[in-house]
């Protein structure tokens, strides 16, 4: 049975016509590229989400993609049209590691050079995307080393046994050998080695082949379960800041009770329409600029960020917001002006509003003035405090406009900007019984004593914050039972956007108090007692607390 086993794959193998074996090293090739891109996939998996080589490849090749091509894809293949791209791309693939596996059989070692090649192009797509982290490029190095060290071993046993053949064949140059072949086997070794080395190389592939597929999807699958933007957004790595806020000695107080200067991400208010909070990939993300422009503008998050960051303190406030309330926090946000994207489309005369988008529909209308005037920080923020916006305040780019409400301002998750008139089109919260423009109105607030906790009788700080966005706070003053109204001390201001903190120093005595507060801004404005609803535009009057002292 086992001669004549032997004597059958004698027969087979010494009849493989020569030209398989660029066949069998263009499967080897392919094989090693696609241990190669799986071995990246796990270790993308461990150590940088963002360096998956097949996922930042793809993108960087849609980002590079002509227009005219994108055209074609969209107008032959419709909504499949980045199915086609990322089938163009693996068919590309499949064809340089094929060819790879060829020059690296007939000269070694240019099928490992074409591969470091590949690794070093893939890694420049990586790198230089927006946000990738410090780690990015160590996938594809180490999945690159693997799979230049599988190309060699596999395509050398290849070329053993291709040798094992030529050996063979000079060895049995008679014409009719191939059928006499038995009595040379016992003089030969060729024959079991050209046996063995078939095997080898055979049973190598096969094993790369299949563990390549099972890594790999597994990877992948893994990765998309696992997924993925919390990932993304945690390796986001945005540019330095151009500039940064300056936040001078005295801007902030250091007193028990009051809110601190800038809100925590964990502690700002959350306000929005949304049931579950928008999942924004920064990598699919685009801004356009529509309407009445002299030409649309479509942004990805990368020309975004590449206009250069600047860092800003705007306090945001919300119409909702009842007089004393909660719905209003201040943070660093990190953006680009408004005005500098509009620019670029060129906003035609006529327009007096622009409408912004959301992925989840809501909208919002906001004077076109205020984010095209030079002296309003309008920005479209990537930023808050330091980290990539948190998801529920807008991942991966929102509004911010100074001295406006959010909910005609504040877009999150934004998406477009129409550019457009007030008599053209309505805001979402415009139907809804509010104003379709809704400046912020000033406002001041105590933070402590506060009404629900009794303090001890002696030296006392009554202190809160105070806001008049775009204009500034002047003044603070505090009234305790009905007296005269006193000026409070103000925290150094850090720009007419942002809140200051102010106190007063008071000697509490045993009983019930009142007090209240009231600010001037810098204009000369004082803040008016009279109340008002938050419903049209906004609540307003003074703040008056019950102080409670034992
Ligand atoms: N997409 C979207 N953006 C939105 C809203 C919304 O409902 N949907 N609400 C707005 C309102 S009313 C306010 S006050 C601010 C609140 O922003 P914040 O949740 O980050 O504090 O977001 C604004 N942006
Ligand atoms: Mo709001």
């Amino acid at each position: 049975m086992g001669a004549v086993h032997s004597n059958d794959t004698k027969k087979t193998r010494t009849r493989v016509p020569r030209k398989r074996f660029w066949l069998y090293a263009a499967v080897a090739g392919i094989v090693s590229a696609a241990a190669l891109l799986a071995v990246a996939e796990v270790i993308a998996l461990v150590v940088a989400r963002d360096g998956s080589p097949v996922l930042a490849v793809g993108a960087f090749v849609i980002d590079i993609v002509p227009r005219w091509a994108k055209e074609f894809a969209i107008e032959t293949f419709g909504a499949n049209d980045k199915i086609f791209l990322l089938g163009s791309i693996g068919l590309a693939v499949v064809v340089a590691a094929a060819l790879a596996g060829v020059l690296q059989l007939a000269k070694r070692p240019l099928g490992l050079v074409l591969f470091g090649l590949a690794g070093v192009l893939a890694i420049a797509a990586i790198v230089t995307r927006t946000g990738a982290t410090p780690f990015a490029s160590v996938p594809t190095i180490i999945g690159a080393a693997a799979g230049i060290v599988l190309l060699h071993l596999l395509v050398r046993r290849l070329a053993r046994w291709r040798d094992d053949v030529r050996a063979e064949a000079a060895a049995t140059t008679a014409p009719d050998a191939r059928d006499h072949a038995r009595p040379a086997a016992d003089a030969a070794p060729a024959p079991r080695a050209v046996g063995v080395d078939r095997r080898r190389f055979l049973v190598g592939t096969l094993v790369v082949a299949a563990a390549s597929a099972v890594v790999g999807t597994g990877a992948r699958l893994v990765s998309a379960a696992t997924s993925s933007l919390a990932g993304i957004r945690d390796s986001l790595s945005l540019p330095t800041a151009k500039s940064t806020v300056d936040v001078p000695a005295g801007a902030e107080l250091d007193i028990d009770g009051i809110t601190p200067l800038y809100t925590s991400n964990a502690d700002f208010y959350r306000v929005d329409t949304a049931l579950t909070v928008p999942q924004v990939d920064p990598a699919t993300w685009s801004l356009k600029i529509t309407g009445m422009v002299d030409e649309e503008v479509t942004l990805s998050f990368q020309d975004l960020v590449n206009m250069g960051l600047d860092e800003y303190s705007i306090t945001m406030t919300c119409v909702s917001n009842e007089v004393g309330g909660g719905l209003v926090g201040t943070a660093k946000w990190l953006g680009v002006p408004i005005r500098d994207v509009l620019a670029m489309a060129g906003p035609q005369s006529g327009a007096d509003m622009v409408l912004s988008k959301s992925v989840d529909g809501y909208t919002a209308s906001t004077p076109l003035e205020a984010v095209t005037d030079d002296n309003r920080e309008a920005i479209f923020a990537v930023a808050m405090n330091g980290e990539p916006l948190p998801f529920e305040h807008g991942f991966p780019v929102r509004m911010v406009v100074p001295g406006l409400y959010g909910y005609v301002s504040a877009t999150k998750w934004v998406t477009e900007i129409k550019v457009t008139t007030f008599e053209a089109d309505e805001a979402y919260w415009t139907p809804r019984g509010y104003d379709a423009e809704a400046p912020i109105k000033m406002s001041s607030r105590i933070d402590t004593p506060r009404v629900d906790k009794q303090i001890g009788a002696g030296p006392a700080k009554i202190a809160g914050v105070a806001w008049a966005q775009t204009v500034g706070i002047e003044r603070v003053e505090v009234s305790i039972d009905n007296g005269d109204w006193q000026a409070a001390t103000l925290s150094t201001p850090i720009n007419a956007d942002t809140w200051v903190q102010w106190f007063v120093d008071w000697t509490a005595t045993t009983g019930t108090h009142y007090v209240a507060v009231r600010a001037v801004d810098k204009a000369g404005n004082t803040q008016l007692e009279e109340r008002a609803p938050i419903a049209p535009n906004g609540s307003a009057g003074w703040q008056r607390t019950l102080v409670t002292v034992v």
